[in-house]
């Protein structure tokens, strides 16, 4: 099929001022009325052809102005309804539709997820329930009304506010009717329906209206939905406080179900997610998955304004709400928690989603210029990278001005479908910067790279830093400009303070940012008291590759004093990826893995230094993964070199520290009961990353220390740590746990998921078989996408070692897999296959695997678009 091109965009031929949807719902037969009032826009429309698409539904009736249309004023096949003379004035369309929800194992459209009718229309899924102008620029007011059996179907849901229900006399079926004032796209509609259980609460808006809250889930599953209540109440006013948004309906709902393709929706007013998004408790969450529900639920509700109230024009705006509301959620989490440790998380990431994806095949910009299937442009280019450009220009402008031009975009664009332009012009409006220069991030694909080069002049106290940019070249882009990149940066002295300069030439500095806007910049510093040590790029200011000289001593010395604690995160983290790769050399040479005692002295450092939080001395012990070894060797990767070379550095860096970790980790109690507060948790980081680091030993002493974290911890995350442990150092002990994990907690699917996960993971030659023997276990379910994300998904992104197996197995099962899968659920099999997206870099022996895995799945009859489009993209 012809790609959609952003430069062919053309309004719509007409507008729909309303939609009355009235669903009438059963199971494999669910008929669904639904009446648009049209009116024509354009010359196009005025020679009276009509096309609303379809997509696998059936067309049972049409009405034009209340009469029903004669055969042969229309054609309908299941993706496409052409009227062919419509009047050339406003009409009322009446369309009658048939769906089968049982059979949509898509889950996309009106589906079944645990016996609950439940709809996912973003991107392109409200045309799987009737024939429409599905796309984002369509603005409408939507009136829903639901019927369905009461017992099967107790609770009714729509967007917007209720405004009547009651039972159907005579029958045993009762209706709703929801109605939502704020025009909205086809994509933000949604509907649910089963036997659900609620939890309530309410929250008094900045100008004091009341909104009733409310969170549905399985039955049972309620005292689990409490935390997300609290984050939920806490966006609702830190969105007030921030940007001065306040929620505008009566009611707003969250429904977490448990078949999703994806993390949740932001339909307005009743927001789906998944469940593993939602419930939480000690017993079954982890500290990270507290923070994901927190994050989550954050980032649907900020939707309400950069999403829903300001809309996209097309799809190839997605950033424009998607990158600015990860932003949101991101700045939402750092205030609620560390601002340096979620810094940090962030950026990791960035680094191990975004910057493969930006270095290999799959390349695109920011807004996407082409694409065949758009489903496949929920990336993290989209949204991570679409962040990182949000939080640029916070950066350029300063804040104050940032938030003038928020400001400045919602009041120009409430109520709009908008663009990046729309957006970028709020900005330069409102503070009168030029941004021509900037927007290029948004159409140059491809991750940057700085070199930095410095020279201190004793004689004259003149210090020049000389900073080149370059960006490589990715699919349809050969040649780049240079683009407009804040590099927030410090000079530090001797003391380990910041220094004064009298002042810079060369470049425009302004406070601690140096705009790097050309390919090549020489700042001369005059008035600098000794020699620096550089710290540049400080809270990761621009999402490039900086390439800088600097040496093992300077980098410990950063690791020490750098006044930016994400720079000494940083720091640490090039001096031991610089000491794996030399490694992982060794270790193809046949040589051991020698520790650099500067890694040791700045880990052991770190370790050791009460006066910073634990969880970010956890961070700092986290050795960059596998994964980013490979990325930072860029080709001819031997993923068991990397995992050996890995393996022994930890081994090196565990004795090197020495007592000092069971000193540090005996002083950490695993006995306090659960708070799920940014705090505590970082204490268990700190006591569970210096578990994992003991066990790189795997002296006897240390296994008992795992087994016994095992058995005494008093909530999941410690004993998820302590599994995790066991599993990733691959010990016989494994099976043991393995099996009384799965043993305590059989009944609880997310729990499940993470057994799943672990068995995936495990970096052993037996692991495939695993997986394979686990797909027929009574635990995993086919069509659940949780289930298969966290068998499949895992053992394909998360074990190195395994997937590349030497022998192309681990490559063979994945496309045997997907092609089985993709007749199902294609948004789910395209997901998958993003594994093979680094393929080129690998040794020759394995991407030549890898290569005739990929082709016999290109070469397969019959794959969705997702999957087509996924492959061929790989394969180009
Ligand atoms: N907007 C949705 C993602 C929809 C994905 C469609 N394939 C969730 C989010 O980003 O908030
Ligand atoms: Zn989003």
């Amino acid at each position: 099929a012809a790609p959609f091109r952003l430069e062919d965009y053309r309004a719509p031929a007409f507008t729909i001022d309303t939609v009355g949807l009235d669903f009438q719902l059963a199971p494999s037969a669910t008929r669904v009325v639904a009446t648009i009032a049209l009116r024509p826009n354009t010359d196009e429309a005025r020679n009276g052809r009509l096309e609303l698409v379809g997509d696998e539904i059936t067309l049972k009736g049409l009405k034009l102005d209340g009469a029903t249309l004669p055969e042969g004023r229309y054609t309908a096949t299941p993706s496409l309804l052409t009227l062919h003379d419509v009047p050339n004035r406003p009409f009322t369309l009446d369309i009658e539709t048939l769906v089968d929800p049982a059979a949509n194992t898509k889950l996309m459209g009106l589906y079944r997820t645990s016996g609950t009718y439940c709809t996912q229309c973003e991107a392109e899924g409200f045309r799987r329930i009737t024939y429409f102008l599905d796309r984002p620029d369509v603005l409408a007011v939507y009136t829903t009304r639901i019927e369905a059996q009461k017992s099967d179907a107790p609770i009714l849901l729509a967007n917007g506010n209720p405004v009547e229900s009651g039972d159907v006399p005579g029958t045993d079926r009762h209706f709703a009717v929801w109605h939502d004032p704020f025009p909205k796209p086809s994509y933000l509609f949604a509907m649910v329906a089963g036997d659900l259980g609620v939890i309530t609460d309410s929250f008094t808006t900045s100008s004091g209206r009341e909104v009733e809250l409310r969170i549905y889930c399985e039955h049972g599953k309620e005292a689990r939905c409490t935390y997300a209540m609290d984050a939920l109440k806490r966006s609702m006013k830190w969105d007030e406080d921030v940007f001065g948004l306040e929620y505008d309906l009566d009611i707003f709902i969250i429904v977490a179900v448990s078949d999703f393709n994806m993390g949740a929706m932001e339909n307005k007013g009743l927001n789906v997610f998944n469940d593993k998004y939602v419930l939480a408790d000690p017993d079954t969450a982890t500290d990270a998955d507290y923070a994901n529900v927190e994050g989550v639920i954050a980032h649907e509700y900020f939707h309400n304004w950069t999403g829903n109230r300001i809309t996209c024009r097309d799809w190839f705006q997605l950033c424009l709400k998607e990158g600015l509301t990860v932003f949101r959620d991101q700045e939402f989490s750092s205030d609620m928690r560390s601002r340096a440790v979620k810094r940090i998380a962030d950026v990791r990431t960035l680094q191990a989603r975004q910057f493969p994806e930006d270095g290999g095949p799959l390349a695109h910009p920011v807004r996407p210029e082409i694409y065949h299937e758009i489903s496949n442009f929920y990336t993290p280019t989209v949204y991570e990278k679409g962040a990182e450009v949000v939080r640029m220009l916070k950066s350029i402008l300063g804040p104050d001005d940032f938030r003038k031009g928020m400001d400045l975009y919602v009041e120009r664009h409430d109520g709009d479908a908008a663009t990046i332009e729309d957006f970028l012009a709020s900005f330069a409006d409102a503070t009168g910067a030029d941004l021509t220069q900037f927007k290029l991030w948004y159409s140059q694909a491809g991750t940057p790279q700085i070199i930095s080069r410095g020279a201190y002049d004793e004689a004259d106290r003149t210090y020049r830093l000389t900073l080149s940019q370059s960006i490589p070249a990715t699919p349809g882009q050969a040649r780049k400009q240079p683009m407009h990149m804040p590099i927030r940066f410090g000079l530090i002295g001797p003391n380990g303070e910041d220094m004064e300069f009298r002042s810079v030439s060369g470049g425009r500095v302004e406070g601690d940012i140096i705009h790097l806007t050309e390919a090549s910049q020489t700042l001369v510093f005059e008035g600098v008291g000794g020699r620096p040590v550089p710290s540049l790029l400080r809270g990761f200011s621009a999402p490039v590759r900086l390439a800088i000289d600097i040496s093992a001593a300077d980098l410990l010395f950063q690791v020490r004093t750098d006044a930016d604690p994400f720079n000494r995160w940083q720091a640490a983290q090039t001096l031991a990826m610089r000491n794996l790769v030399a490694s992982t050399t060794e270790q193809i040479a046949g040589r051991p893995a020698k520790a650099e005692p500067a890694l040791i002295d700045a880990l052991g450092s770190v370790l050791d230094d009460e006066t910073l939080e634990p969880a970010f001395r956890a961070q700092v012990l986290q050795l960059p993964s596998e994964a980013d070894i490979a990325r930072e060797l860029g080709q001819n990767v031997d993923p068991d070199a990397i995992a050996a070379a890995r393996r022994e550095l930890r081994l090196a860096i565990s004795t090197g520290l020495g007592n000092r970790i069971e000193r540090h980790y005996g002083s950490l109690s695993g006995a306090e009961s659960f708070r799920p507060d940014a705090a505590s948790a970082g204490k268990r980081a700190l006591r569970n990353t210096l578990l994992d680091l003991l066990l790189a030993r795997r002296s006897p002493e240390a296994i008992a220390a795992a087994l016994a974290h095992f058995e005494t911890a008093n909530n999941m995350t410690d004993r998820l740590a302590a599994l995790s442990a066991i599993t990733q150092a691959a010990l016989p002990e494994r099976r043991a746990v393995l099996d009384a994990f799965y043993k305590r907690y059989q009944d609880d699917a997310l729990v499940l998921d993470k057994w799943l996960t672990l068995e995936a993971t495990v970096p052993a030659s037996d692991t495939l078989d695993r997986v394979k023997a686990l797909l027929k276990h009574p635990s995993y379910s086919p069509n659940n996408p949780n289930r298969v994300r966290a068998l499949v998904g895992s053992f394909a992104s998360a074990n190195q070692t395994q997937f590349n197996r030497v022998d192309g197995a681990g490559y063979d099962f994945l496309a045997d897999f997907a092609l089985e899968l993709d007749k199902r659920n294609p948004q789910t099999t395209a997901r998958l296959l993003v594994s093979f997206r680094s393929w080129r870099a690998l040794e020759p022996v394995r991407r030549t695997r890898a290569e005739a895995a990929l082709r016999r799945i290109a070469a397969a009859p019959d794959l969705s678009p997702d999957t087509l489009d996924i492959v061929t993209r790989t394969l180009a």
